[in-house]
């Protein structure tokens, strides 16, 4: 039966996905007009990821489709029409979940990776191992604690944050089945109970993982339906672990406010020293942003005006939001600042970090610098970052950068001069402080009345990355412009954050261009009960961080679904990752999913190859979590879908409010 409908299902989306490539592959994929004038210039002669994703068609529709398994070495075993098993006997539906569930796990695992570190180092910062870093938000601290059910009396900075620690620690690694805090105590009432009664609540990060490295081994589970809850329960491990990071840097760097600055190529200065901070933990660039105020000196010896940093992906929107630092770009276009001869030093931590860019830099005087021991590229400088020297490592990256200054000075640069003015920094609190100048006892009902009253069509989280799949920032801008003229309330985070800021629609010009009346007038109205505390007015997408900041997007539903007395599945919230491209991607939509959230992803992902497990995130997780997936390439037609999405939700909400109110009952539970 399954196999039958695979086949069917698995031959339409060759054919389209064929066509569609036809038409359109060809190495300028972007609508940045910074990186268009690069690659223009360029013309293929240095290869970039826009020439190898030419090269690379066609792609392989055994693994587009996520029918190819390689799990043992009996493999690689692809279903086809000739064959509607693997070697073993697993079914396409096997073969496809479990690959679904492993990807999951790679995006756990990687932000695990990055809160583990944040975890480590706080730890040796409490043993006076890590003098470097400091508690830069005690306020924070309290409220992390106090939320996770410690008392704060009397207690100092120190050793609340122990506190603290050994409950992160404990939602990371225990093997018992009581609650993790960070789910606990983040998620309305209602969900805790729908995760107990599908067994998907998690013992911990590390565990989880683990049971589904295990789960997915050759020979285990051959039960698509039991992967894919045991998938929900890794992606809800991968929550926990993000709203971790969230939370411990906040306590750490200090928690986001409003903050402006600029955003593209054009931020490079040809008179300083250029240094790009890339991949995801604020650990590092944090220092490196620190240090560079105070080497000013050392740059102006080797005759440069200063420092110029800005960030690149994540450790890019970390900076952007705590510290004004500018953004350079984004995922896709990550190798090309290195080819204006501008850059002296691109220093990289973890994930989403093309090796590409070390062959890149090879023509140019750039110094790629990686700095952790578990992400090296073969031919970079290394510069090992060590928790206990923190400062002293981010002096070694600078003064390498410094070098590479000297090298360059004097010889010309082609900087195409494209930037825009980003206005960022809206942490939930931050957000929350501007709808208190509004409502100051109970701030977040001025998001939900101007729902109620149709002045806001509903909120959208703008998550996600790039992905040579669509063009380049087209998918994420087309989208932006569609919400925002249907008056949805845009909050951002990750590489999308990075095409709003880059492409001139974080800033409050673009709420004069794009903002329907309804968005218009509410963030007209937020500018002007802020006015006396805000320095540049409000704009058009609210950046909420990086990825893993995506736990502040959710802490906002939450606080929605309170207001409102209901679960999140009933709240008129969705998320889009318009050009979703990593694991991390798949992890954080499930995740979504599974909290309550209709989730547009506009690069389908590779489970068509069986109906049942495509069917599940199309239909039936909306049965059992309210939210779902809805697969759309073409931006225009997902503005429509994200918005039909949302108008069911407020449709729904009046119809249950009347009810209750007529008959003098409680809300409709159901969604
Ligand atoms: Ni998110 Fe950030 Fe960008 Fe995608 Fe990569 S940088 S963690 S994964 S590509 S948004
Ligand atoms: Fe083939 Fe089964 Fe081995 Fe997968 S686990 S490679 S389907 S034999």
């Amino acid at each position: 039966m399954q196999s039958g409908v695979y086949c069917k299902i698995f031959k339409e989306v060759s054919k389209e996905s064929m066509s569609d490539e036809k038409k359109k592959v060809d190495n300028k994929r972007t609508i940045d007009p910074a990186a268009l004038t690069v690659l223009d210039r360029n013309d293929g002669q240095i290869e970039t990821a826009y020439d190898r994703y030419v090269k690379m068609q066609p792609q392989c529709n055994f693994g587009r489709t996520g029918v190819c398994c390689r799990i043992c070495l009996q493999g690689p075993c692809r279903i086809t029409r000739k064959s509607s098993k693997g070697i073993c006997g697993a079914h396409g539906y096997t073969i496809v979940a479990r690959n679904l569930v492993r990807a999951i796990a790679g995006g756990a695992g990687a932000h695990a990776d990055h809160s583990r570190h944040m975890i480590y180092t706080i730890s040796e910062m409490l043993e006076g191992k890590a003098p470097d870093y400091g508690i830069e938000d005690p306020d924070k601290l309290r409220r992390v604690a106090e939320r996770l059910g410690l008392s704060v009396d009397g207690k100092d900075d120190l050793e609340l944050l122990g506190e603290v620690l050994k409950l992160a620690e404990a939602d990371f690694s225990k093997m018992d089945s009581k609650p993790c805090k960070w789910l606990e105590t983040t998620v309305v009432e209602d969900r805790m109970k729908k995760f107990d009664d599908c067994n998907i609540q998690p013992r911990s990060v590390h565990t989880t993982i683990s049971e589904v490295m295990g789960q997915t081994h050759m020979g285990v589970d051959a039960d698509p339906v039991n992967l894919i809850f045991q998938g929900l329960k890794t992606a809800l491990a991968d929550y926990i672990g993000m709203h971790i990071a969230t939370d411990l840097s906040d306590i750490l760097f200090g928690t986001p406010q409003p903050v402006t600055t600029e955003a593209n190529f054009g931020v490079m200065d040809p008179d300083m020293v250029n240094i790009a901070v890339h991949g995801h933990n604020p650990l590092l660039s944090e220092m490196i942003v620190r240090v560079a105020r105070d080497m000013k000196a050392e740059a102006e010896a080797a005759g440069a005006k200063g420092i110029k940093c800005m960030g690149i992906c994540c450790t890019g929107n970390e900076v952007l939001m705590r510290q004004g630092v500018p953004v350079l770009t984004n995922f896709l276009s990550q190798e090309l600042p290195i080819m204006t001869g501008a850059l002296d030093a691109m220093v990289v931590d973890v994930q989403c970090i093309m090796p590409g860019i070390r062959a890149v830099a090879e023509c140019h005087h750039t110094r790629i610098i990686t700095t952790m021991s578990h992400s090296k590229i073969p031919g970079s400088y290394h510069i090992e970052f060590t928790e206990d020297r923190a400062v002293e490592k981010a002096r070694e990256v600078i003064s390498l950068a410094i070098e590479a200054f000297k090298e360059r000075k004097g010889k010309p640069v082609d900087i195409p001069e494209v930037k825009n003015k980003v206005t960022a920094g809206f942490s939930t609190e931050a957000l929350l402080d501007l709808f208190a100048a509004v409502n100051p006892d109970n701030p977040i009902k001025v998001l939900t009345d101007a729902i109620e009253s149709g002045q806001l069509r509903g909120v959208v989280l703008l998550a996600g990355c790039n992905n040579l799949r669509v063009i380049h920032d087209e998918s994420h801008s087309t989208v932006i412009k569609g919400l925002a003229q249907n008056n949805v309330f845009l909050v951002s985070t990750g590489c999308v954050a990075g095409t709003a800021a880059k492409m001139g629609l974080m800033n409050e010009e673009a709420v004069e261009k794009y903002a329907g009346e309804g968005l218009k007038s509410f963030i007209n109205m937020l500018n002007e009960a802020n006015k006396d505390k805000l320095k540049e007015k409000l704009p058009l997408v609210f950046h909420m961080g990086s990825c893993v900041d995506n736990s502040r997007a959710y802490n906002l539903m939450t606080l929605m679904a309170n207001q409102w007395g209901v679960d999140t599945p009933k709240v008129p919230y969705a998320a889009s990752a318009p050009e979703a491209m990593s694991e991390k991607a798949i992890s954080i939509g499930c995740w979504c999913v599974t909290l309550g959230m209709p989730t547009h992803v506009g690069v389908v992902p590779e489970v068509t190859g069986s109906a049942l497990v495509n069917g599940i995130a199309l239909q039936i997780a909306e049965d059992v979590y309210g939210g779902y997936f809805m697969w759309e390439e073409d931006p225009e037609k997902s503005v429509e879908k994200i918005l039909n999405a949302l108008d069911e939700r407020t449709w729904k909400l009046r119809v249950h409010k009347q009810a209750a109110e007529k008959y003098e009952t409680a809300l409709s539970a159901t969604w």
